[in-house]
């Protein structure tokens, strides 16, 4: 009997004291996280770095959310929306529709003697690729090392320049045989790639086109890219038409023109919808890849791990 009172009182004071005991460690805590905000940040990156990273794509392509990508809420024209000024957008008809492998990421698109040269990224699924335009049939490929992961593609006289995502090198290969035949680095992350006739232009995600002399891969100038004073970040695939420079804006669906003079932006093309709802699988992803023939003036757009490339004529929004 005795040891029975013994241990409900034990018993009593236990759960009459552990709460407290809780409580008390719970004010700590948070002391302790109020003199400390760096506290929560366990990784090493800089917390005032605004500019989204291409990991959330990445996660959400491997988590298989990427179809929410599509349907992100329009942001800010700083990130990319459309601003509300109906005389600076644009929109598409479709021309044509072509097949295009949904298993290519891609991350650069130009056309060369009526084919399409693509790059795709991914680790371990990066490669550079010489596509049939009408067909998607993939005539030659070469696939990239597990450790780098392909981004814009461009083509300068007889080679092929691809830069890569964050490991800063960029590759050259010969254009008939794609073998390789130099590479160069970078201290930004690489995103797009185009060229002008006389600079390689790049982007790096942020709101900054770079210029590079297409044979010794330095920086040769620079613009900043605006909408009415505001910087418009996330510049991802890109390329030059008719003496402006067409760009992706990451994670949206839009493609704006800029001015590679002044940097600012002419036009918002709007191509939200043009990726039937029923043609999306969990791993669809954004829009991204843009590529014009000066020849026959066709331009075509397609995303990543589409089904289709489409062939668009741009008509002013009515
Ligand atoms: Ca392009």
């Amino acid at each position: 009997m005795n040891k029975n009172k013994q241990d409900n009182k034990k018993l009593r004071w236990l759960i009459l004291v552990l709460p407290l005991v809780i409580l008390i460690g719970v004010i700590i805590a948070v002391q302790i996280m109020r003199k400390n905000p760096g506290i929560e940040s366990t990784s090493g990156e800089p917390t005032t770095h605004n500019i989204p990273t291409k990991t959330i794509s990445v996660q959400s392509e491997l988590t298989n959310d990427a179809t929410q990508d599509i349907s992100t809420p329009k942001i800010t024209p700083s990130t990319g929306s459309i601003p509300e000024d109906l005389s600076t957008q644009m929109t598409y008809e479709v021309i044509q529709t072509y097949p295009h492998d949904p298993g290519a990421f891609t991350q650069g698109l130009i056309i060369h003697e009526g084919f399409f040269y693509e790059s795709t990224g991914l680790y371990g699924q990066s490669s550079l690729r010489k596509v049939v335009i009408e067909s998607g049939e993939v005539l030659q490929q070469s696939d990239l090392p597990s450790e780098y992961f392909g981004e814009g593609l461009t083509i300068w006289e007889d080679n092929l320049v691809q830069l890569t995502w964050r490991e800063n090198v960029g590759f050259v290969y010969d254009l008939a045989d794609f073998s390789l035949k130099d590479q160069f680095t970078y201290s930004t992350e690489g995103w797009g790639l185009t060229h002008n006739g006389s600079d390689l232009i790049k982007s790096d995600g942020s709101a900054t086109l770079f210029f590079l002399d297409p044979e010794t891969y330095q920086i040769t100038d620079r613009i900043t890219v605006t909408y009415r004073n505001d910087p418009v970040n996330r510049l991802n695939e890109l390329e030059f038409i008719n003496g402006e420079i067409f760009a992706n804006i990451w994670q949206t669906d839009n493609i704006v023109r800029i001015d590679p003079q002044t940097g600012n932006v002419l036009s918002w093309i709007d191509l939200a919808g043009i990726l039937a709802e029923d043609s999306t699988t969990a791993n669809t992803d954004v829009l991204n890849g843009i590529a014009y023939e000066a020849e026959t003036n066709r331009l075509f757009v397609t995303g990543k791990n589409w089904p289709f490339v489409f062939e668009i004529r741009l008509v002013p929004q009515s």
